[in-house]
């Protein structure tokens, strides 16, 4: 339900819109049976000509059941979401897939994102690290770590076609992984009031078919390292 309005294009997006809409429908039902019951009670128990009112205080057996009896029940739906929740936890944030294809650096500060690349060498520190503002080019299918610190105040980094959302704090740095599952641009938000900037904290995250991400990286490379005879020469 939740992709009919916004596109899940990352290998956990569907546990995460499982959970809501399950959070959904549970409580939807017991919405609507509790408010029928409520609306039929009014109906049944209104005002009659020459019957007084009765005090309820809901303390017999047969009184306490239409409580217990539901309290039960909803429990057992409690049991099912928290089980598919935990599990959704534990496969976006506490386990880590090894040997990633590529590995993002993410700094958010007052009030920008900054995403330095590993270049074409796979390393950071070198003359070929690729380094953007606002704008994270990935390429889709790719095992991809990031490492997300905050030079100031605390912010959020969120994809939300990741459903992705992971605070940033000053002093750590903070890994996680995705792996996309489509191509095309879309939002990245800051979703930590962080300043009265806050709101103009959004970035664009491109998600490249492979031919695309080797042709950006292409691009951004300096002419003088992408052929390393000349830089020597001249
Ligand atoms: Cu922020």
């Amino acid at each position: 339900m939740v992709s009919y309005y916004l596109p899940a294009l990352s290998t956990y997006a569907g546990d995460i819109d499982f959970i809501i809409d399950l959070i959904f429908y549970l409580t939807g039902f017991w919405f609507i049976l509790s408010e029928a019951v409520f609306f039929w009670l009014i109906f049944k128990f209104r005002a009659k000509e020459g019957q007084p009112g009765q005090y309820v205080a809901g303390e017999t057996p047969e009184e306490k059941r239409w409580i217990t009896i539901p309290h039960y029940l909803v429990l057992v739906c409690d049991v099912f979401i928290l089980y598919y929740a935990i599990t959704a936890w534990y496969e976006v944030k506490q386990n880590l897939p090894e040997n990633p294809d590529h590995t993002v650096q993410i700094i958010g500060q007052q009030w920008a994102w900054t995403f330095i690349h590993e270049g074409a060498d796979g390393e950071f520190g070198t003359a070929d690290d690729i380094t953007e503002v606002n704008e994270l080019h990935i390429e889709t299918d790719k095992l991809y770590h990031y490492k997300l610190s905050a030079t100031d105040v605390m912010h959020s980094f969120s994809v939300p076609v990741f459903r992705l959302k992971q605070d940033a704090i000053p002093g750590r740095v903070i890994t996680g992984w995705w792996q996309a599952t489509g191509t095309g641009e879309y939002a990245i938000q800051c979703t930590e009031i962080c300043g009265v900037g806050h709101g103009l904290m959004g970035a664009r995250i491109f998600i490249q078919s492979p031919d695309q991400h080797a042709a950006w990286i292409a691009e951004r490379t300096p002419t003088a390292l992408a052929s390393n005879t000349t830089a020597g020469k001249e």
